[in-house]
């Protein structure tokens, strides 16, 4: 017989930005104890399922989590106490159940999701696998790595409206060297930073955070730190793009108040995406509009969808129900996976297999404020997901995720893969 939760428990620990969030941990009958963090977002997307904070303005500024640490040791525990925790399916309904909200603001989107990491993380330790195997049918792909080297956006105090410039290390032979490519482009990057007199201090996620021109001055640098490598741009290594777009939108333009470019119509944006997907080695654009802009995303992908990945994130908060109509109205032909959007594994695993049913990619992704939690690493192999976005190469919150995947593609030896999947143009 499998071993059985024995006692749940929650604390107030603190993200990456030294933000309050929750620590669960579950003790089995036979002592062996799981954890989970969960991570909390800076651009958030409305549809979101809700974080718990305790609105105290005598801690924390009111982000303190008790109330949602309460929920866990309250509401939830004695409903899961003796459960067998490699049923992670009917435990996340219970979870949902329990809330009773579609949005689960009763007992907090952070306090079901920290519940339901630590049941999947003690279904495998009861099972006696590592958590990707335990979650995963065949997993043996090694996702690459979106690498968020430039911040801007609600990430960085500087003059850069578009949130995220990433690398993409896709033509690499392994992760490893994926790696590699990555820290040292961020390597070179520095140094031509400092030599032009911007700062190297970062920002949210680890990247460098520079008071430029214009956004397009951030691509130009990436593509002279990928040449200072003699690496190839586009060939082994390409852009990615998160603009996060609701963050700059006004009642019917885009202001890009940051860098001063003013205002921008939806079909202005999508030229100036178009522009650069011609003078960049672009892979991948994220939220390039904003989340309620279902028009402006069906002609943007019907305009460069055949080139580049269309991601969406705010647009579809992991939500199949958005997600279904991204697919029906071909929106995007991608999708970003984040579990705290939705707050439970089982609905994100639902997310991910409604993108494989439409043949779309789907990124698994950390979020600006993160713990040292690993759990995604770990998920995204779970999931055999092509790709993982998880911040720029410093930062401990950030480099936990890539020393995991690090550690999972040498225990696969000889069975891991690691491909290509974007288009080359
Ligand atoms: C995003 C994320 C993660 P945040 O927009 O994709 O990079 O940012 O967690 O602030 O929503
Ligand atoms: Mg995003």
């Amino acid at each position: 017989m499998n071993s059985r939760i024995a006692t749940l428990d929650a604390m107030e620990i603190l993200d990456s930005r030294g933000t309050p969030t929750l620590r669960v941990c579950i003790e089995l009958d036979d002592h062996r104890r799981s954890t989970a963090s969960v991570p909390s977002g800076a651009s958030t997307g409305a549809h979101e399922a809700h974080e718990l904070r305790d609105g105290d303005p005598t801690r924390y500024g009111g982000k303190g989590v008790l109330r949602a640490a309460a929920s866990v040791t309250g509401a939830i525990a004695p409903n899961l106490v003796g459960l067998d925790p490699t049923r992670q399916r009917e435990i996340d309904r219970l979870l949902i159940e329990l809330d009773g909200t579609e949005n689960k603001s009763r007992l907090g989107a952070n306090a079901i999701l920290g519940v339901s990491m630590a049941v999947a993380r003690a279904g495998a330790m009861a099972a006696g696998m590592p958590l990707y195997r335990f979650l995963g049918a065949q997993p043996n792909r090694l996702p690459v790595p979106m690498m968020n080297v430039i911040n801007g956006g609600s990430h960085a105090d500087n003059s850069l409206d578009f949130q995220e410039f990433m690398l993409v290390p896709h033509g690499a032979p392994t992760f490893a060297e994926a790696m590699r490519y990555g820290v040292e482009i961020f390597q070179a990057l520095k140094t031509l930073l400092g030599k032009s007199g911007h700062v190297t201090s970062v920002g949210d996620e680890g990247g460098f955070a520079p008071k430029l021109r214009d956004n397009a001055e951030a691509c130009d640098l990436i593509l002279e730190a990928i040449d200072a490598t003699g690496l190839s741009p586009g060939k082994q290594v390409a852009i990615a793009l998160d603009p996060a777009a609701s963050a700059f939108r006004t009642a019917d333009k885009y202001a890009l108040w940051k860098s001063g470019g003013g205002k921008t119509t939806t079909a202005e944006l999508i030229d100036l995406y178009s522009e650069w997907i011609e003078r960049y080695p672009i892979v991948s654009l994220e939220d390039g509009l904003a989340e309620d802009d279902w028009n402006g995303f069906r002609a943007l992908t019907a305009k460069v969808g055949g080139k580049v990945q269309i991601v969406g994130d705010d647009l579809y908060v992991t939500n199949p129900k958005f997600i279904r109509r991204g697919i029906a109205e071909g929106a995007t032909n991608a999708v970003l996976i984040k579990l705290n959007q939705i707050g439970t594994v089982t609905e994100t695993i639902e997310a991910i297999e409604l993108c494989r049913s439409a043949g779309w990619q789907y990124v698994i992704s950390h979020r600006s404020g993160e713990t040292e939690d690993a759990f995604i690493a770990d998920f995204a192999v779970a999931m055999n997901s092509s790709q993982i976005k998880t911040g720029s190469v410093c930062r401990s919150e950030r480099i936990a995720k890539y020393n995991r995947l690090l550690e999972i593609e040498r225990e696969l030896a000889g069975t891991a893969r690691f491909e290509n999947p974007f288009k080359t143009r």
